[in-house]
């Protein structure tokens, strides 16, 4: 008998069908997001990484190219289990040589080159305005700020990066998710609050009357606390961005770890707003006292939220991406130990004997529960975890770095 025949077996006394966990999380699509592999610079400016965000650290071996980032995404589609989209930003637009397009005017043609890649994979894509790191960012503000040349530049944006959402809708038969987020805030107390919300609710409700089908384009507005430079005020709080979302029809709200006060956890919210809302997104990070960006980790609170997207049958309505940027470590090993992160939380949520829990919970036996709880942490995880691994076709254990310290040596190095 194999390690995972016998992990099948003890599953199955308590009700779990392995086999079947793994064939659900195979089809299960998670998003990669290209700027763990160039700190979030893009290809479309010269300049630094603005608008409250920032990455630590200067590893040598980054992107500098999209030849390059293509080519390091690649070695992350090696070394890593499930299906995936792929997650971009508009600043990451391809020029062809002697071309540029400010970000008011981008159009679907500066990211061919992205639908060629992400249909060589079976990939869909999801897509970013990128409201940061540009010259326009007037005072800390884009689609808040009181100057209307600046603002209009801002909606612009939007506007073309909803049609560009819909052609890459359209080119890979996958709806794609357009995340609406910016750093818009004031570093110290402002004297009006309320003007910026105002003018960034108009923007928004601005950039929606570009005409587009619902289906094809799933537009999100991901809240913020604060940012580096902008800590006393944030246009886009959680109530703004929450109410937005509750008020407009088609529009999703998307929740980043990072983006909450320190005791507040997104596992809690997962389902708050599943009760109101049919679909919503996720930025899945590591907060480490603040909006730290930290690589996804196999942690206590990753567990808790794929618990809650599993255990309420939510798979199909929670869009799930990836979010953080280290350029202190290898950049292909941050991004894979992310990815391989998150589809651990999936699978051990999948392995779950979640109505008997519910039941103990319904019953108030929260002894038993506490119990099984537990106990359920000391089964065979890794021997179904490891089958999953090698039924994907990628390595489970720790010698998946090998590859990646190859392709550091052979290709990162010489960059
Ligand atoms: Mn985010």
């Amino acid at each position: 008998m194999t390690s995972y025949e016998a992990a099948k077996e003890k599953y199955a006394k308590i009700g779990v069908n392995t086999d079947e966990a793994i064939e659900k999380l195979k089809n299960i699509p998670v998003s990669l997001h290209c700027w763990q592999g160039d700190d979030v610079t893009g290809f479309d400016h010269e300049g630094p990484l603005t608008g409250g965000i920032q990455t630590t650290g200067n590893y040598p071996g980054k992107a500098r190219t999209p030849e390059e980032l293509m080519q390091d995404i690649e070695e992350v589609i090696k070394v890593t289990p499930g299906k995936k989209k792929l997650n971009l930003h508009a600043c990451y637009a391809i020029f062809e040589p002697g071309e540029f397009a400010d970000r008011d005017k981008i159009e679907p043609k500066h990211f061919a080159k992205w639908v060629a890649f992400a249909k060589k994979h079976n990939m869909g894509i999801d897509f970013n305005p990128t409201y940061f790191s540009h010259d326009k960012v007037k005072n800390g503000l884009t689609l808040s700020s009181p100057d209307e040349e600046t603002r209009r530049f801002w909606v612009e944006h939007g506007k073309a990066c909803i049609r560009i959402s819909e052609y890459f809708a359209k080119e890979t038969g996958i709806p794609c998710v357009m995340n609406i987020w910016t750093g818009d805030g004031f570093k110290d107390i402002p004297a009006d609050r309320m003007s910026p919300r105002m003018l960034y609710k108009k923007s928004i409700e601005e950039i929606l009357e570009q005409p587009f089908d619902k289906n094809l384009v799933k537009v999100t507005v991901e809240s913020k606390v604060f940012g580096i430079g902008v800590e006393s005020y944030t246009t886009g709080s959680a109530e703004f961005t929450l109410s937005f979302a509750a008020g407009h029809d088609g529009v999703l709200p998307l929740m980043d770890n990072g983006h909450y006060h320190p005791t507040e956890v997104v596992s809690d919210k997962i389902p708050a707003l599943l009760c109101f809302f049919p679909e919503i997104a996720l930025h899945i990070t590591r907060p480490v006292r603040w909006d730290s960006d930290h690589v996804v980790l196999f942690d206590d609170e990753t567990k808790e939220m794929a618990k809650e997207i599993v255990r309420n049958d939510a798979l199909n309505r929670v869009f799930m991406a990836l979010d953080y940027f280290d350029a202190s470590i290898n950049r292909i090993g941050a991004w894979a130990v992310g990815f391989r992160s998150w589809q651990k939380a999936l699978l051990n949520a999948l392995l779950l004997p979640n109505e008997k829990l519910k039941a103990l919970q319904n019953e108030a036996k929260m002894s038993e529960l506490m119990v099984w709880q537990e106990e359920l942490k000391t089964m065979p995880f890794g021997d179904v975890w490891e089958e999953y691994c090698k039924r994907e076709g990628v390595v489970s254990g720790p010698e998946w770095f090998d590859e990646v310290k190859k392709y550091e040596k052979e290709v990162l190095s010489k960059r």
